[in-house]
């Protein structure tokens, strides 16, 4: 068992599939570690994981996925789960930046931003973000600008993932914008 062989699996469980695990997520996201130890025991391969290397998974990972607090375990963002989990909504970043595919800009630019498979559409809190978000799909990725200022004061609603994600229901054409990606390449 390594980190990201963890990471991965409490992702799953935790945002896409809690029920194989008989888990329920509370509706902040929330449920018992202990309850999620016994159900990774299951697996051959984590039949030894502790709620130390968990702790220390969380810790060493490159990005911030998942939370424990008193005795508890979320996914910070990424669901799918049919119902739906609550988020704060609270004041956020003048500027938000999306990274996607070139092929999926057109539909973008017809029908705004959407979660797609996921609950939220995810935005990126510097385009440096979303450039490594935008790779996994697209080597030279398209950056997107969100006006999410205005948005904001037109009444959409933004919620916080972690300290680089931001989440919204979905992103109207009229808050997006191309950014240059060879001129972020520059700076
Ligand atoms: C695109 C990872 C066509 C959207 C990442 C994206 C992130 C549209 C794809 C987090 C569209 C959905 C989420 C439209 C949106 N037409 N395509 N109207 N609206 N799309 O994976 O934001 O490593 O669900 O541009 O780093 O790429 O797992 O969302 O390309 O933070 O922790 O549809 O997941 O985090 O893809 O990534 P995703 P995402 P982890």
């Amino acid at each position: 068992m390594n980190n990201i062989e963890l990471s991965k699996e409490i992702s799953y469980a935790l945002r896409h599939a809690p029920q194989e695990y008989g888990l329920h997520l509370d509706e902040q996201g929330w449920v018992s570690i202990d309850n999620l130890i016994s159900a990774l025991k299951k697996q051959e391969r984590f039949k030894l994981v502790t709620e130390n290397d968990i702790e220390k998974m969380i810790q060493t990972s490159e990005k911030k996925r998942h939370e424990i607090c008193n005795g508890k375990i979320r996914a910070l963002y990424g669901h799918s789960i049919s119902e739906k989990i609550i988020k704060k909504a609270i004041k956020l970043p003048d500027e938000l930046y999306h990274g996607t595919a070139h092929r999926y800009v057109d539909s973008i630019f017809k029908i705004g931003l959407i979660p797609k498979d996921r609950q939220y559409v995810h935005l990126s809190q510097d385009a440096d973000t979303a450039i490594i978000v935008g790779k996994r799909r697209d080597e030279n990725p398209v950056i997107l600008k969100i006006d999410s200022k205005q948005a904001w004061n037109d009444g959409i609603k933004f919620y916080l993932g972690n300290e680089n994600i931001w989440l919204s229901d979905s992103i109207p054409v009229d808050y997006i914008n191309l950014v240059n990606y060879v001129e972020l390449k520059k700076r």
